[in-house]
């Protein structure tokens, strides 16, 4: 979320009021740019950022007009598909942020709308571009209603099609970014989004597309339409938050969540989970405030096979609720859990040695274990102490303890235990055990 992020250019600043929850608070890409290094010592490999084309000026009032103002300011309104939001920057600074994230090794996908314009747009007033309520000539199906009264797109017109896809070829182009998040997926047709994937990666192959189709599952065949080939690379797994809240709040057990992982299995590599989004409640807020739930969802989250999202602010503590909290503005310097912070640090970094599928080592009541690659995920959900067999020395990376035999795991804990290091090459060497000096044998 762009504008919440964090504010490094006050030149664009106008027009914003930080105190109103549905205004405009002044981030952009030059503080994102800025914190690109904060992204960096995550361990975070992509961001994604809001949509960048110029949105609708005039604010929006929802309870038939009589809610508080509600300004464009998450991009989901766009107004032109040429010009870079102000309040945002510029396309040079965005093109500064692009090369920013590469010069540290991360990539950046940019979250694109095509299925409609913002209240007012002035496309809304061409019937030829577009469904508007106000015309009354919006559909009932997925693709050709208007959702949350939006001017619906006509995006199985060619001429609107065309458009689109320039503009957004023009996009991947001038950004240099990696990959599109295309939002509401569901309400537009599949050939128009084959279109557009066949158009940009011509231009720029090995560009990525990770779509939103709400209520996709990695358990189900729901999304299969758009994971065929020339559609989505990637979709999200609603299903996932779900499961997380349920199980570490004892809601369910280990043998629901083994259940759930293993359904999921065939397809997570497709999927993106999360604990939380710009859309829904933040985690921390489901679980009640409590910090060891927060970990053990993290842990989980980030530790299983499929493609972990940490929404801005998760990993420091941000508490946010419903509409228009769940975008508050990212917590900085004493306002973060720094704590909490490391934790998730030394789980992002635990993650590049998990590889593979998932075999379920436990499921039984609170107790989750499971082995990847290397790596063997231990999650405790429960209140007691968890006692555990061990193969081989092992150590626990989110505490550095050491592991032998077994391993004694609090309540309301994770870990996530690697083979012990190798000695290496410049460690002084231990004293060897004289009955194994070569010549002597072993009485
Ligand atoms: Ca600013
Ligand atoms: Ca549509």
């Amino acid at each position: 979320m762009t504008d919440r992020f964090a504010n490094g250019d006050a030149t664009n600043d106008a027009g914003s009021h930080p105190a109103l929850p549905g205004a405009y608070h002044g981030g952009d890409f030059a503080g994102l740019l800025g914190k690109l290094d904060y992204l960096r010592d995550l361990g975070v490999g992509l961001v994604w950022i809001s949509p960048v084309f110029a949105n609708i000026a005039e604010p929006q009032h929802g309870a038939g007009g009589k809610g508080p103002p509600h300004w464009g300011f998450h991009g989901y309104w766009p107004h032109d598909f040429d010009h870079v939001n102000e309040h945002f920057g510029t396309w040079q600074s965005l093109r500064a942020l692009v090369d920013g994230a590469h010069e540290r090794g991360l990539g950046l996908f940019i979250d694109i709308v095509v299925n409609h314009v913002g209240y007012g747009a002035p496309l809304s007033q061409r019937a030829d571009w577009t469904r508007s309520p106000a015309r009354g000539d919006c559909g009932q199906d997925d693709v050709d209603k208007c959702i949350y009264g939006l001017p619906d797109l006509r995006t199985e017109q060619p001429a609107v099609a065309t458009a689109l896809v320039r503009a957004y070829s023009e996009l991947a182009t001038r950004s240099g970014c990696d990959g599109f998040r295309v939002d509401a997926v569901k309400h537009v047709g599949l050939p128009f989004l084959a279109q557009l994937r066949q158009a940009v990666v011509a231009l720029h192959p090995g560009f990525r597309f990770l779509g939103e189709v709400w209520g996709t599952r990695a358990t189900n065949s729901y999304g299969d339409p758009w994971l065929k080939p020339g559609q989505m690379d990637w979709l999200f797994d609603f299903e996932f938050a779900d499961q997380a809240v349920n199980f570490v709040t004892g809601v369910s057990d280990a043998r629901a969540l083994d259940e759930y992982l293993s359904a999921r299995a065939g397809r997570a590599g497709r999927y993106v989970h999360y604990l939380d989004t710009h859309d829904v409640p933040a985690f921390l807020t489901r679980v009640g405030g409590d910090k060891a739930a927060m970990k053990l969802g993290a842990a989980l989250e980030l530790t299983v096979p499929g493609i972990p999202l940490v929404y801005y602010g998760d990993e420091v503590g941000r508490t946010t609720t419903d509409w228009p909290e769940h975008r508050s503005d990212m917590p900085w310097g004493a306002a973060q859990d720094t704590e909490l912070l490391a934790y998730y640090r030394k789980l992002i970094a635990a993650r590049r040695e998990l590889r593979g599928p998932l075999t379920r080592l436990h499921a039984d009541g609170a107790h989750y274990g499971f082995r990847r690659g290397a790596g063997v995920v231990l999650i405790n959900a429960g209140d007691g102490e968890w006692k555990v067999p061990v193969p081989g020395p092992a150590v626990d990376v989110l505490t550095d303890k050491r592991v032998t035999g077994s391993f004694r795991l609090a309540g309301r804990t994770a870990a996530v235990l690697l083979p012990a290091p190798p000695m290496r090459a410049n460690a002084p060497v231990p004293p060897v055990q004289p009955a194994l000096l070569p010549g002597q044998r072993v009485r």
